[in-house]
């Protein structure tokens, strides 16, 4: 029997989630009508700022903030199979980071703080945003130490068992996601604050965006983690199989822990301020970590085989057409796998350092991101919330009929979205601008993929309504769950009994980040102490 108030600490974190999350939607759509050019009447650059600002802070941090944490402390209490260890503090952080989300807000929706979710300066916000979105990171630290410490608890109980694999996938994410933020809390506690308060009249763009660097590569794995985490612990069992290998996923957190972390420079490919040689080291990093990417595809779809031949499917693809595909976790895993490979393909060209300047600040990097993150990573997190209201509420999903429709549209939508907006990207369409402000062949050219992404737009949107609706109805559904109360973590085909302590601690991993952190972000970062650099004054409010 799960307890009624971790229930209660997780459902509240995942509405706040999916609110933010409907609200971005609105906003996004707004913004391809806006950005398309066709209706002059909506241009307006202050209120797209405002706009799009809003909607990536939203998206990139609260809704994956607050479901990382509610997921996170979900999955410890269930598969740990103990109490959340200091609920006061949890609810604490709950409070404190939904205080940090309404503080941003204020100068977000009033339009002084449209400086995008990367917010890099010279532009400037107000303090209000900065500070609101300090205590965001303040309040996902609660989680962060609540999860290690619930990890090491257990680990103490239980010296020569396996950490069940769902905690130990949290655990490394809450890590990994201290190490991440530490990054952007020293850009905005000793750059950004000051400058917004006026204790400083200059900033070094360069060190921001080195500092920012260190946070923007491992909080996208920070995103990932929970979906990844989902395609392990559930997914095999909901295909009606089992996990292809415990060990291997083991693995695959790590090295997304470890080598999310020192790879930040593919941001700054195209920037100065940090040399050849060290963007090159970056890069090298970073095909290391697409590794675990395709070791987790792997596994996860030799786990649907299983499944799939369990089911009686045969042949070298009738195993695919016997998979469960009107179960939620099912469909959702396997076009978050389609998505995967064309998001993770121009993953591949961003890293390529040459290939980058192609298509750096382009429209190709938002398709990149949009495909793999609101694609292949949101919709697991529809799936994960289809599977865990139920068990959160009490109340039987209220239609899976409508969810199994919601995902297609999903993913239809982002294919409309995003391939218009890699070939954009290819055909020179800038990112990061409001509206076409000159005309000609080249812009003409543009105009199709413009109506096309209206219309993905559009589809993501009905979509996105659909969730929610979903979810709404669900929580007051009259009838009752019966079957659907707990989570059923999956189980390995070969189960393991005893693993070699790297696979089951995360100390060791801890001291490998510091000294690859020294090494790739050390120098780098010491240099602009040593050398003569020029601040900028502060541009925007
Ligand atoms: Fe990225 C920019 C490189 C993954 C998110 N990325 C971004 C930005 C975001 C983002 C938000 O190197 C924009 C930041 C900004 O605003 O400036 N990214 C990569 C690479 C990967 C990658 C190498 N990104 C992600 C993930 C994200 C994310 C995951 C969010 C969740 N990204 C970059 C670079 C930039 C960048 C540069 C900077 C661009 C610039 O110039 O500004 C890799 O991890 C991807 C690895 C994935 C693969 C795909 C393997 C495919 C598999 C599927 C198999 C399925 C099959 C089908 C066969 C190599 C495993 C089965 C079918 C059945 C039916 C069962
Ligand atoms: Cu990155």
């Amino acid at each position: 029997m799960i307890d009624a108030s971790v229930k209660k600490l997780a459902l509240s974190h995942l509405w706040v989630a999916f609110t933010a999350f409907i609200v971005a939607c609105f906003m996004g759509e707004y913004q391809v009508l806006e950005r398309s050019g066709f209706f002059p009447a909506l241009e307006s650059a202050p209120v797209y700022f405002a706009s799009v600002s809003t909607h990536g802070v939203l998206m990139a941090f609260v809704l994956t903030t607050f479901f990382i944490m509610g997921f996170g402390y979900y999955l410890a209490t269930t598969s740990l199979k103990q109490p959340i260890w200091n609920m006061p503090l949890a609810w604490g952080g709950f409070w404190l980071t939904l205080f940090g989300v309404v503080l941003a807000a204020i100068p977000l929706l009033s339009g002084k703080a449209s400086v995008l979710y990367t917010f890099y300066p010279p532009i400037v916000a107000h303090a209000a945003f900065y500070i609101g979105a300090t205590l965001l990171v303040v309040g996902s630290w609660v989680w962060c130490a609540i999860m290690l410490v619930m990890f090491t608890q257990w680990k103490q109980a239980n010296p020569d068992l396996p950490v069940p694999l769902a905690m130990f996938a949290t655990a490394a994410n809450a890590l990994l996601w201290l190490w991440a933020s530490a990054g952007v809390a020293l850009e905005v506690l000793f750059q950004l604050i000051p400058l917004s308060l006026g204790w400083i009249d200059t900033i070094d763009p360069g060190l921001a965006r080195t500092l920012f660097a260190w946070t923007l590569h491992p909080i996208v794995y920070f995103w990932l983690i929970p979906a990844y985490t989902a395609l392990y612990v559930f997914v095999p069992k909901q295909a009606g199989g089992y996990l292809f290998s415990d060990e291997m996923a083991r693995i695959a957190f790590i090295v997304l822990a470890v080598f999310a972390l020192p790879i930040g420079f593919h941001h700054l490919y195209m920037d100065p301020e940090q040399a050849s040689g060290w963007k090159l080291l970056h890069g090298i990093g970073t095909f290391v970590v697409a590794l675990p990417t395709l070791v987790t595809g792997f596994t996860v779809i030799a786990s649907l085989e299983i499944a799939g031949r369990l089911r009686g499917g045969k042949g070298l693809f009738g195993w695919i057409l016997s998979l469960p595909w009107l179960n939620p976790m099912v469909l959702s895993v396997i076009l978050a796998l389609l998505m995967l490979i064309f998001g993770g393909f121009g993953g591949i060209v961003n890293a390529s350092y040459a290939m980058n300047a192609m298509v750096h600040n382009t429209a190709w990097v938002p398709g990149h991101f949009h495909l793999i993150f609101g694609g292949t990573t949101v919709i697991m997190y529809f799936a994960v919330a289809y599977y865990l209201w139920p068990q959160l509420t009490g109340k039987a999903l209220f239609s899976n009929t409508l969810a199994i429709s919601q995902l297609w549209l999903w993913f239809i939508g982002m294919v409309i979205l995003t391939t218009p907006w890699h070939i954009l990207g290819l055909l020179g369409q800038p990112r990061r601008i409001s509206s076409v402000v000159y005309n000609n062949l080249l812009t003409l050219a543009w105009e199709p993929y413009e109506l096309a992404m209206i219309f993905g737009g559009l589809i993501l949107l009905g979509s996105a309504c659909l969730f929610f609706y979903n979810l709404v109805k669900t929580q007051f559904n009259p009838i009752a769950e019966t079957e659907n109360t707990e989570p059923e973590f999956a189980e390995a085909i070969h189960p393991v009994t005893v693993l070699p302590l790297y696979l089951n601690s995360l100390g060791i991993w801890n001291k490998v980040i510091a000294v690859l952190m020294a090494i790739s972000f050390g120098f780098p970062i010491l240099q602009f102490f040593f050398m003569k650099t020029f601040g900028s004054s502060a541009w925007g409010y």
